[in-house]
């Protein structure tokens, strides 16, 4: 963890370390780390304010029975408090005491203790005792939730329960049925290695970082990028343990197998009978998913390449012409687009080298810099792939050359004309499904960077993509940050996210932030579009918009949480969704609640 060593951790060194593949092949870990680094002003650690956050309601006397109870259970190593300095760290040796790109007071949003159960029977004891000791847990898989609060509990205090760190089993891999089973801890990493050790002929899908949670992901509903892209609609079965303890298996594995093995079926079909239960733990705190069945794909050919649009303008008649491409599956994938912009910040080089102006970074330095990157000038950048032979490949791209031959001036590129470091070849491997760390070098633009998505869905439409679009331009002008589009375009919806990139030894810049994300939000929500998943500091306001029918769908939640939950342990504020004990108690976050509690304040209600 300390960058004195100047190496990062091994896998086999650390866990969460990094894969050796990497080291051997290109140096990623290496250099990603190292450049990292080299943009940071702030210490390892400050010394702490607080030596210990309590969770709430509780004294140090009360909190430290409840720990040493706890430490019986499960083993005394297994279960450490958080007082130590928090450090920071980096994407491959992240902490899961809190948010390594903290947008309130770092020490803020904390754990006071990790707990790390190493099997389901512990994952249900330590149920148990927060229901005892009326503590609130916040179970991570391995706490990449990264630009959406990594590994930080929403109430501070909360005790995080680490399930990746023991819990990190590739249960089944079946290559017969295309399929896996996995525990919390199985990173994409993990997945991929163990299919190229046995030599199987499949693939896995993984998001554009390929250091996170396998179920994790899955169960926030994250997006990956070969035809099985959407991970919860690739998944098939869950083992979940509910806030009281007890145990379920949802879809066929709630038939009992013969001889009480797993049932045959269980990571073949998604429902079991009546109503389908899964939606239900996704983006939610009604269980703790302990395992999960996912659905490979079976390897083929496949092939990557990029378009270039010469004007800011194209962008309604490029989504447009996805749009009939993509219902009508020619597009196997969901491809990006992107502004070019990103084509300077994915180079990893800083914004200084750019620009050495104050403010977001002018159009016009853009545009002289971007005439002199491989694609030349443009305004926004197609990454597709198409996949099967290669005959078949030829033909949609003759289909997809001739759509997009409708926007004057378009350029097409494949990976041989573009050089060795051009991100079209890390896409590349992306949408074959291996996993790499490129998109990391985004976090170089500013010292100290962190980084928060915004990720609101929109209809695949011109007027939809322009009116999004204008909003994002319009609020990111109006605080001053640099806008950062990635488009991931599908027949009917397209996520539009934007990364927010801030320095976080910056009040200021945490400060403007805060309000961005505030201002986007409802601004969005205004024009009917809301966002597929939040930082978990706007889940409150991000519930709110889902408002229809007198705030219907909340209530709902409210019922089944209450029901479930009754004492209210699990994962208080998840996704908007407060248990009895806390609502109306001054835990929603509507309001300027974030910009007051950077440096040194706190989210938490005055009690
Ligand atoms: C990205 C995509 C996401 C997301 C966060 C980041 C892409 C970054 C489709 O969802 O939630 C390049």
């Amino acid at each position: 963890m300390s960058p004195a060593t100047n190496r990062p951790s091994t896998v086999d060194e650390r866990y969460r370390g990094y894969p050796t593949r990497l080291a051997q092949q290109s140096a990623d870990a290496q250099k990603s780390r190292d450049s990292l680094y080299s943009h940071r002003t702030l210490p390892d650690s400050v010394p702490r304010k607080q030596s210990l956050r309590l969770p709430p309601d509780s004294t140090l006397e009360t909190f430290d029975a409840a720990i040493t109870a706890l430490q019986h259970q499960i083993g005394r190593s297994n279960v450490v408090l958080n007082d130590k300095p928090l450090v920071d760290g980096w994407y491959l040796e992240h902490p899961n005491t809190h948010d390594a790109f903290h947008i309130v007071d770092q020490e803020d949003l904390v754990a006071s203790a990790v707990a790390y159960p190493g099997s389901t029977e512990e994952v249900q004891k330590i149920v148990r005792w927060a229901n005892e000791y009326l503590i609130p847990l916040w179970p991570i898989s391995m706490g990449r939730n990264l630009g959406y609060g990594g590994a930080a509990p929403r109430v501070p205090g909360s005790v995080v329960v680490d399930l990746g760190k023991r819990m990190n089993r590739i249960l089944d891999l079946d290559e017969g049925n295309a399929s896996c089973v996995v525990e919390p801890g199985v990173s994409y990493f993990d997945l991929y290695d163990e299919i190229q050790k046995r030599k199987l002929p499949l693939w896995i899908d993984c998001p554009d970082l390929g250091g996170g949670s396998v179920l994790g992901n899955a169960v926030d509903r994250g997006v990956g990028y070969t035809p099985m892209g959407d991970h919860f609609a690739n998944h098939c079965g869950m083992e979940i343990v509910l806030p009281t303890g007890e145990l379920l298996r949802t879809g066929m594995g709630a038939l009992p197998g013969r001889n009480e093995t797993n049932n045959p079926t269980w990571q073949s079909f998604q429902a079991a009978y009546g109503p389908y239960t899964d939606g239900i733990f996704s983006q939610s705190n009604f269980g703790i998913v302990v395992q999960m069945g996912f659905w490979l794909m079976r390897e083929t050919g496949h092939q990557s390449y990029m378009f270039t649009f010469p004007r800011e303008e194209d962008f309604p008649n490029i989504v447009e012409a996805i749009r009939p491409l993509a219902q009508s599956r020619v597009l196997g994938n969901i491809p990006q687009l992107r502004h070019v912009v990103q084509e300077l910040n994915v180079t990893g080089l800083p914004k200084t080298h750019w620009y050495s102006g104050n403010g977001p970074i002018p159009r016009d330095i853009i545009r002289e810099h971007a005439a002199r990157l491989p694609m030349g000038e443009c305004s926004w950048v197609f990454y597709g792939t198409q996949y099967g032979d290669p005959a078949s490949i030829d033909s949609q791209l003759n289909i997809i050359k001739s759509t997009f031959s409708r926007i004057p001036g378009m350029k097409f590129f494949l990976p041989k004309d573009v050089p060795e470091t051009h991100y079209l070849h890390s896409r590349a491997k992306v949408c074959a499904g291996i996993p790499v760390l490129r998109e990391l070098d985004w976090l170089n633009w500013k010292p100290n960077a962190a980084h928060l998505f915004f990720s609101p869905i929109t209809p695949t439409r011109a007027a939809d993509a322009q009116t999004i679009h204008a909003i994002n331009t319009r609020l990111h002008a109006k605080h001053a940050f640099d806008l950062f589009p990635t488009l991931c375009i599908a027949g009917r919806e397209m996520h539009y996210i934007t990364n927010i990139i801030f320095d976080r030894a910056s009040a200021d810049e945490k400060r403007r932030a805060n309000a961005l994300m505030r201002d986007l939000i409802a601004e969005a929500a205004k024009e009917g579009y809301g966002e597929y998943r939040t930082h978990v500091l706007y889940a409150d306001q991000v519930a709110a918009t889902y408002c229809w029918g007198g705030n219907a769908l909340m209530r709902f939640n409210e019922t089944i949480k209450d029901a479930l939950d009754p004492r209210g342990v699990l994962a208080p504020g998840r996704n908007g969704i407060w248990p009895q004990r806390y609502r109306g108690k001054g835990w929603e976050i509507l309001g300027r609640e974030n910009e007051r509690a950077v440096g040194g304040g706190t989210i938490a209600p005055k009690l």
